[in-house]
């Protein structure tokens, strides 16, 4: 009897996990496909054990199906340990080892990355014809990935593209989690619309609420515009800086057709010197997960 071919390290199965700060998603992906796709509500604790047992909870009927595991994560990753940048988007404690704790849960290989990152590579993997792109996720929090060179950037600490925390308000503006103030993330991501919904309204506005209500009333109105004349002016520092080929917007709030062609209309009135593209995400909301099995996968 012969025995079964090596499986190419592209066409492993993985066991992808997108942890955010509104949704738990895990997916079983094959050569960058989605096989089997399923989601929770993160629980809200802060305690990573629930996170992680949820993800047990999500995996058991995938029992022996996966050869590694990717996980995209909100948060910034380092030596496969994770910890937040703005831990009001989810408390993860400071250096949790979330790496060695999947890799004991589940004794397989582990490749730990940030969300957007994670999503940047999928995006640019799912192309031909560039050798760089911005992606920017507008969501709970706002985040970014870059990739340069056909290379995917990390950085030194795990934070490369970090772009909900570039200021946009440094006077006058709200404490942002980070520490800072005036970051983009306090301005325009769907926590930040949400706050300055009930500012104006009072409580219980979720910004997709707000988006509509901007159809009809002027003060709903001046949110939105205010946000994302932020958020376009945060995209130009990004692209100004990096010159990439593309640019990718997703996220819940980020893929909307209307947030998506207002952004382009701010960048092309901005900075009509060179064009560079802005479309929307391809793989839609499971970017983070493609890209995390791609990574774990070795591509
Ligand atoms: C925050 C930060 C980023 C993340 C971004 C989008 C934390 C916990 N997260 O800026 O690392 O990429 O939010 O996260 O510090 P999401 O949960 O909205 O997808
Ligand atoms: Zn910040």
């Amino acid at each position: 009897m012969t025995a079964p071919p090596e499986l190419d390290a592209a066409t492993r199965p993985i066991l992808a996990f997108d942890i955010g700060g509104t949704k738990i998603a895990a997916a079983l992906i094959v050569d960058g496909a989605i096989e089997e796709r399923r989601q929770v509500a993160t629980p809200i604790s802060g305690r990573p054990e629930d996170w992680l047992a949820a993800m047990v909870d999500l995996a058991s009927d995938w029992q022996g199906r996966f050869e590694a595991i990717g996980a995209a994560v909100t948060g910034i990753v380092q030596d496969g340990q994770w910890r937040a940048l703005n831990p009001t988007i989810l408390p993860v404690p400071a250096g949790y080892p979330l790496a060695e704790r999947l890799q004991a849960t589940f004794d397989r290989p582990v490749r730990l990355v940030n969300d957007a990152q994670a999503a940047a590579w999928a995006e640019f993997d799912v192309r031909s014809g560039i050798r760089s792109l911005l992606f920017v996720t507008v969501s709970t929090g706002i985040g970014g990935g870059l990739v340069t060179d056909g290379k995917l950037v990390e950085g030194t600490n795990g934070a490369a593209g970090s772009m909900g925390h570039v200021l946009v308000k440094p006077v006058g503006g709200r404490r942002c989690g980070c520490g800072a103030i005036g970051c983009i993330e306090t301005e325009a991501s769907g926590t930040a619309l949400k706050a300055r919904a009930a500012e104006t309204f009072g409580d219980g506005i979720e910004a997709p609420e707000l988006f509509e209500r901007a159809k009809t009333d002027a003060k709903a109105a001046v949110l939105i515009d205010d946000a994302l004349n932020l958020l376009g002016q945060a995209l130009l520092s990004a692209r100004r800086l990096c010159d990439p080929d593309l640019i990718v917007i997703g996220g819940g709030i980020g893929l909307r057709a209307d947030v998506l062609a207002e952004l382009t209309s701010i960048c092309g009135r901005l900075a009509p010197d060179f064009p560079v593209p802005i479309e929307a995400a391809r793989q839609g909301a499971d970017a983070g997960l493609v890209g995390a099995a791609l990574l774990a996968a070795g591509r």
